[in-house]
């Protein structure tokens, strides 16, 4: 009885480590990575965030700079420059309108020293790493053009040590970097420029770019821009995908290196307190971990975010030098299903209450910035939030870190919002759509945190070319990662909607009694009952409530509520909720209030001064319908989840 019994368990094992290694061949075939700069024993990371010489080019057709080789030489030297941070959109620092709505090329500069070490030594590696630039760059060092990158919102880099090396005698180099912020409709997301040839009407000169999101098109470097060392052979690429069978944990891992054949490579799984748990000499393989502590979301379990390490030691040597790498990937063992009416995690049923958020502050625009970082954090913990959706692009990925860290669970989304016009379906788009999600999966693939992968928000899916646009977008996304599921959110009619059938859950994003019947609460709960109903009735598929609310003025109040007072946003979250109430039960797995904070827009007469559909104002102060959210997401969490220790005291917290 024994023996078949255990037979049956390592076949049961056997099957789940066959799987593991499906999922992962067809998820290891982007051909570099982009693992994150850290410092170990034999890597540097040198930050170059601070201030960075600054000039927008104001000529007419935004060319100047090309024709005139600005890079060619100091940018203080071909014309007026100011001083801009590193990281933040350059729109709100200054007191120039012109530069707040500035659409074209700019130019940054930054001389930078280079320890002398990094290119005497000739075993080094030196690489120059945008985080983030908005849209789309060219760099250049020392007047040469190093790389160049489209897309606004995930990382790029460059190994530079060679050109270092052309002069040796000099450690300084200069940095130049050109950003265009012009979209248009292939970029992601799209837009178009308008030229208005009226001159009765306009001046000369004038036109727009028009766009079909609803926040402001914030530009320049919004991450980090740093210098990173490896060895010259090094740990290009580690991928991990992790299941668990009873309480042993699988950790099938795949290391790719770069600049040397013969290597020895040692990779070990570390525990929270240190010890070794699992080793092995191998590139790729399977780790089995013995008592597993798995990764768990906030309020779920109480110690939620647990992180393994691993830590992956190679030395190689060719005919001259021996090299040493090493690098540290932080772990959380977990799993993630879909059924038709679930979404589990380690296989429990899991609920998103959640927020939607945006990269988005005051000055800094979408410059990253580690207090508003925490404070955001800090915001969702206390509001009892399990969950975010990165809306509407990819975020910096220190947030996903946090994330992992904290439990905090993430659907992942791709900078495709706005595709509302048909030439954006286009083969361009397409190509240009499914490099973007390869970018995503390279860098994001790791985080435990990341638990779907989004791929566009609200497209047109009721066009005739979105049926085969989404379907080759999700297929390709599936086969870069095989372990997550796929989304896109829609707000279109269930019964049009071409890209559904492919999702793996459905995200709806609905404003009842807002752009619908305006003023009119009581539709609200028929309209979002029928909603359910409907989605559900059609695809028999988990469905995420994934955008509602309503705008507030903060301190605006009225009594009967009407619409943008804070009373109206309250009675909205109040009906959205009942409805909730009777679905989670049934297929519904997740709701997410649009929006954590109110946020910056482009001028127009539906937004005064931003989108005012936060919880939370843009300086993070808590607006009524934070506390019924509050109120609510704790009681869900008491109801569907153990909650850490802590939390007998959250007064102190
Ligand atoms: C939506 C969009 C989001 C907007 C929001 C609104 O459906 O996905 O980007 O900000 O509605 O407030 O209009």
């Amino acid at each position: 009885m024994i023996c078949s019994f255990l037979g049956k368990c390592r076949a049961i094992k056997m099957f789940r480590v066959l799987c593991l290694f499906a999922a992962f061949k067809a998820g290891i075939l982007l051909d570099s990575g982009m693992l994150f700069p850290q410092e170990s024993s034999s890597r540097e990371v040198k930050e170059l965030n601070g201030l960075w010489a600054f000039r927008a080019d104001r000529s007419p057709t935004r060319n100047q700079g090309f024709q005139r080789a600005w890079y060619k030489s100091r940018l203080a030297e071909t014309g007026p420059v100011i001083d801009i941070p590193v990281p933040s959109s350059y729109n709100d620092v200054t007191q120039d309108p012109n530069l707040r709505d500035f659409i074209g090329w700019v130019w940054y500069e930054r001389e930078v020293v280079v320890p002398a070490r990094w290119i005497s030594d000739g075993k080094t590696r030196v690489v120059l790493r945008v985080e983030s630039a908005h849209y789309y760059s060219i760099v250049w060092v020392n007047g040469v053009k190093v790389t160049e990158h489209e897309g606004g919102h995930l990382p790029f880099e460059a190994d530079i040590d060679g050109l270092l090396r052309e002069d040796p005698t000099t450690t300084t180099c200069r940095i130049t970097i050109a950003v265009n912020n012009t979209l248009d409709l292939h970029t992601l997301p799209p837009g178009s420029i308008q030229y208005m040839k009226d001159r009765t009407m306009y001046p000369e000169g004038f036109f727009v770019q028009n766009t079909n999101f609803d926040f402001f098109n914030y530009a320049g470097i919004h991450r980090s821009v740093l210098l990173y060392t490896t060895p010259k052979a090094y740990v290009d690429d580690i991928t991990v995908v992790t299941d668990f069978l009873d309480s042993t944990g699988l950790v099938r891992y795949n290391v790719s290196i770069q600049g040397a054949t013969l290597v020895t490579l040692k990779v070990t799984l570390i525990d929270k307190d240190g010890h070794c748990v699992v080793s092995s000499n191998d590139t790729s393989g399977v780790l089995k971990v013995v008592d597993v502590k798995l990764w768990w979301p906030y309020l779920m379990h109480e110690n939620p975010g647990y992180l393994y390490s691993l830590e992956v030691r190679l030395n190689a040597a060719d005919g001259t030098s021996t090299y040493e790498d090493v690098y540290s990937l932080p772990v959380g063992i977990r799993t993630v299903k879909v059924t038709k009416n679930q979404f589990l995690i380690n296989n429990k049923p899991f609920y998103f209450h959640g927020v939607n958020k945006h990269e988005d502050s005051d000055i800094r625009g979408k410059g990253f910035d580690w207090p508003l970082v925490v404070k955001d954090f800090n915001l969702m913990k206390w509001l009892g939030a399990n969950s975010f959706r990165t809306s509407h692009y990819p975020y910096a990925e220190e947030i996903l870190q946090m994330c992992d860290r904290h439990g905090i669970v993430v659907i992942d989304e791709s900078p495709g919002v706005g595709i509302k016009d048909i030439r954006s379906f286009e083969n361009a788009s397409l190509t240009h759509h499914l490099e973007v999600m390869d970018e995503l999966v390279r860098r994001d693939k790791n985080h435990p945190s990341v638990v779907m992968w989004s791929v566009a928000n609200e497209p047109a899916a009721e066009m005739p070319p979105a049926g085969f646009y989404f379907q080759m977008l999700i297929k390709h996304t599936k086969v870069l990662d095989p372990t997550r599921p796929v989304t896109f959110i829609t707000d279109s009619n269930y019964a049009r909607d071409k890209g559904a059938p492919y999702v793996d859950v459905i995200c709806v994003n609905s404003y009842f009694s807002w752009y619908h019947d305006p003023g009119h609460l009581e539709v609200i709960q028929i309209q979002l009952n029928t909603q359910f109903e409907n989605w559900y009735g059609k695809y028999q598929k988990p469905i995420i409530q994934s955008e509602y609310g309503a705008d507030a003025a903060p301190g605006f109040h009225s009594d009967p509520p009407v619409m943008f007072t804070e009373e109206y946003q309250k009675l909205v979250l109040r009906d959205y909720h009942s409805v909730f109430d009777q679905k989670r039960k049934l297929y519904v797995v997740g709701e997410l209030i649009w929006n954590f904070a109110d946020f910056m827009t482009t001028q127009g007469v539906t937004r005064m001064v931003g989108n005012k559909k936060g919880i939370f104002t843009r300086q993070r102060q808590p607006k009524e319908a934070a506390f019924i959210l509050k109120e609510r997401y704790w009681r869900l969490a008491n109801e569907t989840g153990r909650l850490p220790l802590w939390t007998k005291y959250p007064c102190s917290h």
